[in-house]
């Protein structure tokens, strides 16, 4: 979405250059009475009432519509000038073209508790999916009065930003970026969401979404929380990580790995895997309410959830996730509205803030800005629809082990 940075492909939010200025020639000075050719071409374009563009092609052609040579140019140097975008919206392979994500700079992994006298604060910026899980889990275990929250929104620039109705509640800050840096030892790199902050500290506690998940899940089983859910529960990790290692790359990533591809044959590949994974998926949620045997909802549905509840509005149209709408899967659908059900969930979803986030600021892939209108499967009447799932096992041990045997190959 998203937000870029040059060091590091924003996966995010992409800031919109200014639009372009109008194209304007200047008008010329007068002409001398024995004018040559080419100042007759130009005194002509200064008198036409067209626009420049056609009455440029009209002096050189004779005709208004540019001739196939100027096509074939115009094409060459706008799918350059793509290239040279996507380049810097989302690093990929030299050789295959295919979307590779770079790690953070800061230490992947949370602490496993906060350190004496922290004083968290989360900031998450509502398009991104990443910082959704943060937003999620803290929703869900009711860590809100623990953990007070500061939403940026993607600034004109692309970085994430602050606004008087949007504010940094802990710093009045301008950018996220002023947040990093006024950690002692400065900050340069990414100044990605979601950001945990430790304001005792003045420290990024951590950047990486899954980690943030968890380190709430062990600050709300100390007793910080009110949701009286465990989404992380000891006995479900492993299971819990085996699903995470299939929906990360190929839904989670998948679909930014459709997005950002930059040849055919990489988001060829990263389609194929993508809707791979949702079918299996839709076999495994159609006998068992959620993704791990017997745990209930756990950390595994809170990751896949951020990324079906973009699905339809934008990965589908903008990042070309085209062979299927979610809608189409009935039983994957009806699950993203169980979660989306649950206490505080829906406040998390944003939808006229994602659509903003994706259509508006991901300028390589929708150059003209222009936002598609919501489709009706993601209104919130459509997503408050009866999910029919209460009588589901949330035990499928037998099928769980027979899905994620299938899914290994699909992965790869
Ligand atoms: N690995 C990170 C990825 C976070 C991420 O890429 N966030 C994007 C927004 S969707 C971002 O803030 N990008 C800003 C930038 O790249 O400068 C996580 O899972 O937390």
């Amino acid at each position: 979405m998203s937000a870029v940075a040059a060091h590091r492909a924003s996966p995010a939010m992409w800031s919109p250059q200014p639009p372009p200025p109008r194209l304007q020639l200047r008008r010329p000075a007068p002409i001398p009475h024995h004018s040559s050719r080419r100042g007759r071409g130009l005194s002509r374009i200064a008198a036409s009432q067209e626009d420049p563009l056609t009455a440029l092609t009209r002096v050189l052609w004779g005709r208004a519509l540019p001739p196939s040579q100027l096509v074939l140019a115009v094409r060459h140097g706008w799918t350059s000038a793509w290239r040279l975008l996507m380049r810097q919206l989302a690093p990929s392979d030299p050789a295959t073209g295919a979307f590779t994500r770079t790690p953070s700079r800061f230490p992947s992994v949370a602490p496993p508790a906060p350190g004496p006298g922290a004083r968290l604060h989360l900031y998450v910026g509502l398009p991104c999916p990443w910082a959704h899980r943060a937003l999620l889990v803290r929703a869900l275990l009711g860590l809100g009065p623990r953990l007070p929250v500061s939403v940026a929104v993607p600034g004109d620039d692309g970085a994430w930003s602050f606004t008087p109705e949007s504010p940094d509640a802990l710093y009045g800050s301008r950018r996220l970026r002023d947040v990093y840096a006024a950690r002692r030892g400065g900050f340069e790199g990414r100044a990605s969401v979601p950001m945990l902050w430790d304001a005792g500290r003045r420290e990024v506690v951590c950047n990486e979404s899954i980690e943030i998940a968890k380190f709430l899940c062990t600050l709300a089983a100390s007793g910080a929380g009110a949701g009286g859910l465990d989404l992380w529960p000891p006995e479900h990790r492993q299971e819990i990580d085996r699903w995470y290692g299939v929906i990360y790359p190929s839904v989670n990533n998948g679909v930014y790995r459709c997005g950002f591809a930059q040849s055919q044959a990489a988001y060829d590949a990263a389609a194929a895997e993508l809707f791979a994974a949702l079918d299996m998926l839709e076999g495994h949620l159609s006998g068992s309410r959620y993704l791990c045997a017997g745990a209930g909802v756990t950390l595994a549905d809170v990751c896949l959830f951020t990324t079906l509840i973009r699905f339809d509005l934008v990965y589908n149209p903008l990042f070309r996730c085209s062979r299927r709408k979610l809608v189409e899967y009935p039983s994957l659908h009806a699950y993203m509205r169980e979660i989306y059900q649950l206490p505080g969930a829906a406040e998390t979803c944003d939808m006229a803030a994602i659509a903003d986030g994706y259509f508006g600021t991901l300028f390589p892939l929708n150059p003209g800005g222009i936002l598609p209108v919501v489709p009706a499967s993601c209104s919130r009447e459509a997503l408050m629809k009866p999910h029919g799932r209460e009588a589901l096992p949330s035990s499928a041990a037998a099928a769980d082990g027979r899905q994620l045997g299938a899914t290994a190959s699909v992965v790869g």
